[in-house]
């Protein structure tokens, strides 16, 4: 009887996904609150597929690691336009939310995407990009942008990634990618930024991991012939295979001589044709661990140089001269805690210790704005703040990195003890360092401490990281003479990536370091961050197998701490753990009163409504055009007495139906 009533009846509605009793789609709204609570319900919505779940409007996606029907038409057509609490929880519903704000709303946004290796990051992206080139509008000119743009990924990922142990397609370098698009929302271009590759990678690798993906690429897409001559496939649509083709000729031949533990099958079959043509880039005697060194620094150059340009032509092809609105998704390297710790892990968490900084100030901000839009007061919230420990490292005087430099460029015998008990002296009592040194001085016995090692106390747990190797990374240094023979080169582009090999240019100027570099993108990333309305989207990564249906709790709440959802849920719920607009609220709660349900007797309807429904008065707040409710138990007491309600009104049809019958 029940399937003949008319659609718009109140006890057809079902629960909103968000309110799901045994897995709430949101964790603001998970009572009680605690480690467990928060890892169980993630567990309990991954057995069932939903691999989404919000923190208010942070995604957080978990890996399915199996192709799920969720990225369908239908499914872009369900998520585009929709009402956010009406609907699953979604990676569409974050980036049509974020999309719509944009163009209607004006409002440049950016999304970022967090997680360790493999947890799913440039999914994230790739499908965040592909929902908004689906949604947006079409026509001939803005789908060859969108087709150019979503064409960038192939490209950087044929040279920016590789597999390892965690990951098959794991991306090596940090990716921010901005997409314009015109006042009416359509795309016109973007821009990439790229951080930090790894190209260490290029003459090192441990064991079952591989090197980045274009060499097999450019050996199984040559014909022998092709190889003889070293000239590789065109990459398509971007048109940079006249360019790019001759270059990796020139890049190849080094890499026979590099130490991998893994050889590419095919490299050997590579010969140097004319050995007289090394007379050049051999100038100098050196021992063998500098000319090692030297190889090395040339190869790890030459590539890294090489991908920047690459990133940099792919901008001239997809930039567009005029933006109105951006969209910035960042795909970046989350915290890294590895048995070994060193200088690149040092970097990427030091960029993650920012990334959570600005997310807790951009959440409270944003927190904070719409109170004052919604005219509520605004209680000021207790939080951990993190500056702190950026500060630890990046203070322009007394931070770690800045006391490494100085140690880089002191003339004389520099080496990592000095630069170790420097720190020691400077940061003896600060409370997020500590050392095997600091430890004696307070008087901790702490044996897990090796020597020449740091520890830091980041907000998403100790790390200790060794400092062998920081001085030489951080200089980063390519002998001046070997700068000079690519300088030398006949090809324009290898000769055009070494500038400063031109001798009319020698500078006495030391190159920036690493660190230094480092530093200033990513202060130059969060002040654009800064200036945009942010989405996440946080990645985890559910068992070390790469299995579908496999859920390791230990896992799961090690990165639950150090993506600090459980801070994040806290901001979130700081004030008001749940908000709603008044139309929707009415529309699903009017039932519970007989002043506005099934007829309205007139007058505020609002505020007959929650007259009847007799709340604490601490527990709601009005905005003006939201309902702000304190704490999850008390929605839950509304949710409870609708489902009631639902029920006994089931009953009641049901028996008017018979009576007719
Ligand atoms: V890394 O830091 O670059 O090493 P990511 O980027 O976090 O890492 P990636 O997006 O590459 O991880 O995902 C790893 C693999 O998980 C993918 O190659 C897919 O096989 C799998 N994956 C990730 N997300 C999804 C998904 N939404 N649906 C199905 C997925 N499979
Ligand atoms: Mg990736």
């Amino acid at each position: 009887a029940v399937s003949q009533l008319p659609r718009s009846c109140p006890a057809m509605e079902g629960t909103t996904p968000l309110l799901d009793a045994e897995a709430v789609g949101d964790l603001v709204l998970l009572d009680p609150l605690t480690e467990e609570s928060l890892v169980q319900t993630l567990q309990e919505r991954f057995r069932r597929h939903d691999i989404y779940t919000y923190i208010g409007n942070v995604v957080i996606s978990v890996n399915p690691y199996q192709s799920l029907p969720l990225y369908t038409p239908e499914k872009v057509e369900e998520y585009h336009n929709c009402s956010f609490f009406a609907v699953k929880p979604h990676i569409f519903a974050i980036a049509d939310d974020a999309y719509r704000s944009l163009r209607d709303r004006d409002r440049d946004q950016c999304i970022l995407i967090t997680g360790e290796s493999g947890a799913g990051k440039t999914e994230a992206s790739k499908l965040v990009m592909s929902f908004v080139a689906a949604v947006s509008s079409k026509g001939e000119e803005v789908n060859k942008v969108k087709e150019q743009l979503l064409q960038s990924n192939p490209v950087l990922e044929a040279f920016g990634n590789a597999k390892t142990v965690r990951n098959d397609n794991s991306s090596r370098f940090g990716k921010y990618m901005d997409i314009e698009f015109d006042f009416k929302g359509e795309p016109l271009g973007g821009v990439i930024s790229n951080y930090l590759l790894e190209k260490s990678r290029i003459v090192r690798h441990v064991k079952g991991e591989r090197n980045f993906h274009i060499f097999y690429q450019l050996l199984a897409g040559a014909s022998p012939e092709l190889l003889r001559r070293s000239r590789p496939r065109s990459v398509g649509g971007l048109g940079v295979e006249q360019e790019l083709g001759g270059a990796m000729a020139e890049v190849l031949p080094p890499l026979p001589s590099t130490r991998t533990t893994e050889a590419p099958p095919g490299l050997q079959a590579l010969r140097i044709p004319e050995p007289g043509e090394l007379q050049l880039p051999a100038p100098a005697p050196l021992p063998s661990p500098q000319g090692y060194y030297g190889r090395d620094a040339l190869a790890k150059n030459i590539y890294s140089r090489l991908f920047d340009w690459l990133v940099h032509r792919i901008n001239t092809s997809i930039q567009s001269d005029e933006q109105r609105k951006v969209m910035g998704v960042l795909d970046i390297y989350g915290f890294e805690i590895f048995q070994d710790n060193s200088f690149e892990q040092f970097i990427i968490n030091y960029c993650n210790e920012k990334l959570q900084q600005i997310f807790i100030l951009m959440t409270l901000k944003e927190e904070q704005e719409e109170y004052v839009r919604e005219g509520i007061q605004w209680t000021p919230v207790e939080f951990f703040d993190n500056s702190i420990i950026c500060n630890l490292i990046e203070n322009s005087t007394s931070g770690i990195l800045a006391m490494l430099d100085e140690e880089c460029l002191r003339p004389g015998v520099v080496n990592e003890d000095t630069f170790l008990n420097k720190l020691n002296q400077l940061l003896a009592t600060h409370k997020h360092y500590e050392s095997k040194e600091t430890q004696n001085a307070r008087r901790v016995t702490d044996t897990s401490l090796p020597p020449r090692c740091f520890r830091i106390h980041h907000y998403a747990g100790k790390v200790t990281y060794n400092v062998t190797g920081f001085i030489e990374k951080n200089n980063d240094l390519l002998f001046r003479d070997l700068s000079q023979a690519m300088w030398a080169a006949r090809h324009a582009l290898l000769r055009s990536l070494f500038p400063e090999g031109d001798p009319q240019k020698v500078s006495l100027k030391l190159p920036p370091t690493a660190g230094f570099q480092f530093k200033s993108s990513v202060a130059l990333l969060m002040k654009n961050l800064y200036s945009k309305n942010p989405n996440y989207i946080r990645c985890i990564k559910p068992n070390d197998t790469k299995s579908a249906m496999v859920f390791t709790p230990e896992l799961v709440l090690a990165q639950v701490r150090y993506l600090g959802l459980m801070e994040n849920v806290r901001v979130r719920r700081a004030g008001y753990a749940f908000r709603q607009l008044y139309g929707p609220f009415l529309q699903r709660y009017k039932m519970l009163n007989p002043r506005t349900w099934p007829r309205w007797d007139g007058g505020d309807r609002y505020g007959v409504l929650l007259a009847g429904l007799a709340f604490p008065a601490e527990e709601l707040a009005f905005g003006h055009t939201k309902i702000f409710i304190r704490s999850p138990r008390t929605l839950f007491d509304l949710e409870q007495q609708r489902q009631e309600r639902v029920a006994q009104l089931a009953t009641l049809i049901q028996k008017v139906f018979r009576g007719w019958r």
